[in-house]
């Protein structure tokens, strides 16, 4: 059997490092590069089979996002640009268990096959695409020896960011509905929407210049070709573009949202506004100094406000009622931002458990779904129904000016924005796109809402698994005494609100507190932290 023979020389060429147990979490296989060659024989084969049982094509995408540049990772993306569907993480961990015994894999491999009903020559497509880790060309080449093993056919996208490799694999199985599978079809389906939503919109005021922190990685040199063609309507400088520093050293979207402060070596200069992407270019994050000095930061719960703002407005200008507008939202959101939305703004809010398969599903239930996590990450999800009332009031002669001119803003807007993820490119120039429009500052989209201090701390312990969550992790199952001991510390303190949850990327248990001050906001972290030890 030639298939067999070919992954056994496979398994002796990248071998297992022994002992070695890894799992598909929220963001795939993610681990030191040095280690990772073998799992890439695995997911080969597993993108292989999903692309045969699902008769389209599977994306394999080869990032370790933020993490540092020794790092690397692997995660597989469905037909219709999502993450993999949950019930595929369990071959992947699966296969992730066998040694490498070719006789007891090749069996597995078999077992799986009949199981789900598709044979070795059936046709398999995949969409390969990585970032610009030293590891990744290697990374990706032993996925792509691997998936021929089971006769795939390799498109090869090289050097892509994640959301622009979800956008393709999308597009690929779509028909082209969604636009073109290649780069060239992203950038000019994003670009192209961008330009003709200012354009047609009146008073629209020239974006302002914007400074984007790049994390040295893959979005520095989209962002440039963003930049060069949009250059006559918008001013994006490009700064950690990879040419000196190293990729998310010091710099990035989480370095910044973490740490809350700029990105080294980035001297912030009054009346400029600035944001930082991640390695991979699927999360955003503004900043910009006022006029008192203090640094300020807009994350992901910022763009679900300003987004629903914007959304809200123009379908009330376009006179399309009884729209279904959601915001979902994980804990981690800060209250104020989810007391401005149900209060202030009247959207409902949905809280979900961390990770974007969470927040993605959510957004499925709504006409509009926004979704952000606060690290930055997220998207608008447009049902098809509402895409459809949108163009068709678009070309309604009965329909006024104005009216046609809402929904054409909408129609714009939603081409701008990459549905199948989130997207630092596509949420750039959304963001940027309201920001002429609405004739909005950086600083007044700050002052929509004050957010409670908060504090987040890491605990090691034994054993993070023993910690169980419920109720969107907001509430802590196991061990039994745990969350009457957080409810007793969180009712002492004003506008106090806590949880802990095991960490899916780390070995640590995470510790999340706000409450009306800083200080009392690290204090609760702090009790609540002494009681998980
Ligand atoms: C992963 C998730 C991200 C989440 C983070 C939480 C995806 C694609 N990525 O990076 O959404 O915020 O994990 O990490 O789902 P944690 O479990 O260590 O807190
Ligand atoms: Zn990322």
């Amino acid at each position: 059997h030639i298939a067999k023979q070919k992954l056994g020389q496979l398994l002796i060429q990248y071998p297992k490092p022994a002992g070695l147990t890894m799992g598909y979490g929220t963001s795939g296989f993610r681990a030191r590069s040095d280690i990772l060659p073998w799992i890439m024989v695995r997911m080969g084969l597993l993108a292989s089979l999903r692309a045969k049982v699902k008769k389209a094509c599977v994306g394999v995408m080869i990032t370790a996002s933020h993490n540092p540049e020794c790092d690397n990772g692997v995660k597989l993306i469905d037909p219709m640009g999502e993450m993999l569907d949950q019930s595929w993480e369990v071959y992947a961990n699966n296969l992730a268990t066998f040694d490498d015994n070719i006789d007891e894999l090749w069996e597995y491999i078999e077992l799986l096959m009949n199981q789900l009903n598709v044979q070795p020559q059936d046709e398999a497509v995949i969409a390969l695409a990585h970032d610009t880790r030293q590891s990744s060309i290697p990374l990706a080449y032993v996925i792509r020896q691997s998936a021929q093993v089971l006769h795939s056919i390799i498109l090869d996208f090289d050097l892509m960011t994640t959301p622009q490799l979800h956008y393709v694999v999308r597009c690929y199985n779509d028909d082209c509905s969604y636009g073109h599978y290649t780069e060239a079809g992203y950038f000019d389906k994003l670009c192209t929407a961008f330009q003709n939503l200012i354009e047609m919109s009146p008073g629209a005021q020239r974006p302002e210049q914007v400074i984007v922190d790049a994390a040295n990685g893959v979005g520095a040199v989209k962002l440039q070709y963003v930049a060069a063609r949009l250059s006559k309507l918008i001013h994006i400088d490009v700064l950690n573009d990879g040419t000196q520093g190293h990729l998310n050293d010091c710099c990035g979207a989480d370095y910044v949202k973490l740490l809350q402060k700029p990105p080294a070596g980035i001297e912030l200069r009054p009346s400029l506004k600035y944001c930082s992407i991640d390695g991979d270019a699927d999360r955003l994050v503004y900043f910009f100094i006022n006029s008192k000095k203090q640094f300020c930061m807009l994350d992901g719960d910022r763009f679900s406000v300003l987004y629903a703002s914007f959304l809200h407005t123009k379908l009330q200008q376009a006179k399309l009622n009884d729209v279904k507008i959601g915001v979902i939202q994980t804990a981690y959101a800060n209250g104020s931002s989810t007391d401005y939305l149900i209060n202030t703004m009247h959207v409902p809010v949905a809280c979900v458990p961390t990770g974007v398969k969470f927040l993605h599903h959510k957004a499925q239930d709504y006409d509009i779904g926004i979704y952000f996590e606060a690290n930055g990450h997220g998207t608008v999800l447009f049902s098809d129904d509402i895409k459809n009332k949108i163009k068709t009031a678009v070309d309604d002669q009965s329909r006024t000016a104005e009216e046609r001119l809402a929904a054409n803003q909408l129609r714009a807007f939603i081409n701008i924005i990459n549905e199948t993820v989130g997207d630092a490119i596509a949420d750039l120039l959304a963001t940027e796109a309201i920001f002429a429009i609405m004739h909005l500052t950086i600083e007044q989209w700050l002052q929509l809402y004050t957010d409670i201090p908060q504090r987040q701390l890491k605990v090691s312990v034994r054993d993070r698994t023993m910690i169980q969550t419920t109720d969107a992790e907001r509430c802590c199952t196991a061990p039994a005494y745990l969350q009457d001991r957080i409810d007793q510390i969180v009712s002492k303190y004003q506008r106090g609100r806590s949880f802990v949850r095991p960490s899916g990327t780390e070995d640590v248990v995470r510790v999340y507190a706000e409450a009306h001050t800083q200080a009392d906001a690290d204090k609760l972290a702090n009790e609540v932290r002494l009681a998980v030890e």
